[in-house]
């Protein structure tokens, strides 16, 4: 009996060593341990074996089971351990490679439209500036020659501030108006033009892109909405510069040659004379298309500064002459790009993104096109 069980110990131990992979190995451990298992058989036999037997050859199956059960282990260790080193000489990761999904988010197409007009305007020699949404009256109505009973100070068109306690009124501009210092939400990016006019000497070449507000909101109209405007200050400035620059910038604009302008004759306080900027349109397919002269859209408003204005801001209107216009960027985006809806620029609808968005790589620039 004990050779017999010596000897199955060797050729378990040898069959145990000799598996060649995990699956041969597991049905290498069900054939010795399982329930119909030889080492198995062997315990089951010490039932019928006379105590004395049993005091024999208990402890050697024991013994036996216990050899065969350490030998599959450190065999399933050698193999588990040759496993994972194949899989790690196979299954390589190139971390050099794109991943799989490219960046999320857009570029709106306002700030697609602002970086359009910056690239434009700076072939132009325009640069461009930037000043406060929370202005004074003065910078916002009175430098313009907006006098305290034109309409656009109306309650119901301007967010102003509360006044401050104890009237600081006169604080910021004294001298002026007792309502100069009134703090507001700027009704147009007209402030930054002065604020540009009283800080550097001409000539002056800037567009003045941003955001504005009004108290108004229906279909076409949002309480917050976005304006550009450019203003020209320099010596013998006329309206044939102001025609040939929007003419200019319309055309590389919309990527079209024959945009035809059209300048009516129109009121703005801050200009003089001033003209109301239309542009000529065909219809393509029941849609208003810039181009040809089927009809006629307005598009900018403009003029030449007024002389009060220039000398508001601490300049000679007898020396320095310039032109200025202004229009809305969102109905830019909106005929340039095909949005039929305003509101639905400002309703921050990841959808509405992904559709009219533009990649962070999309960058306008006049030899690549500023429209691609
Ligand atoms: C417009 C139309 C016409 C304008 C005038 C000025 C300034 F500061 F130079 F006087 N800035 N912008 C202007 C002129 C704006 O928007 C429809």
């Amino acid at each position: 009996m004990a050779s017999d069980t010596h000897t199955l110990e060797a050729d378990l131990l040898d069959r145990v060593a000799a598996a060649p992979d995990l699956q041969a190995l597991e049905a290498e451990r069900v054939a010795v341990l399982g329930k119909q298992g030889a080492v198995t058989a062997l315990l089951k036999s010490l039932g019928g074996m006379t105590p004395e037997q049993r005091q024999v050859e208990g402890p050697r199956i024991h013994a036996l089971r216990e050899a065969v059960t350490e030998a599959i282990a450190a065999r399933k260790a050698t193999l588990e351990a040759a496993e994972l080193d194949r899989r790690l000489a196979t299954e390589t990761l190139d971390m050099t490679l794109p991943v799989e999904m490219g960046p999320q988010g857009s570029v709106h197409p306002v700030s697609q439209v602002m970086d359009e007009l910056a690239e434009i305007f700076a072939d132009l020699g325009f640069s461009v500036a930037t000043g406060p949404e929370i202005e004074d009256d003065w910078r916002n109505f009175t430098a313009l020659n907006i006098p305290e009973s034109h309409p656009a100070r109306a309650m119901h068109d301007t967010f102003y501030f509360p006044r401050p306690e104890g009237g600081g009124d006169a604080a910021l501009d004294p001298g002026f108006a007792t309502n100069a210092a009134r703090m507001l939400l700027r009704t147009h990016t007209s402030p930054v033009q002065i604020r540009t006019m009283q800080a550097q000497q001409p000539p002056i070449y800037i567009i003045a892109p941003g955001r504005t507000y009004r108290s108004d909101s229906d279909a076409t109209h949002t309480p917050m909405f976005h304006q550009v405007e450019g203003l020209v200050l320099d010596r013998g400035i006329h309206l044939g510069h102001l025609k040939w620059t929007l003419e200019t910038f319309l055309k590389a604009f919309f990527e079209r040659d024959d945009i035809v302008l059209r300048l009516r004759p129109s009121y703005f306080p801050f200009t003089e004379p001033s003209a109301e900027v239309d542009v000529g349109y065909t219809m393509v397919g029941g849609r208003r298309v810039l181009g040809g002269s089927d009809g006629w859209m307005e598009l900018l408003g403009s003029g030449m500064v007024h002389p009060r204005v220039i000398a508001a801001c601490g300049l000679d209107p007898d020396e320095w002459q310039g032109f200025a216009f202004g229009c809305g960027i969102d109905r830019l985006a909106m005929l340039k790009y095909g949005m039929d809806d305003l509101r639905a620029f400002f309703d921050g609808d990841l959808r509405w993104l992904k559709h009219y968005g533009f990649s962070a790589l999309d960058v306008p620039t006049l030899s690549g096109g500023v429209g691609a």
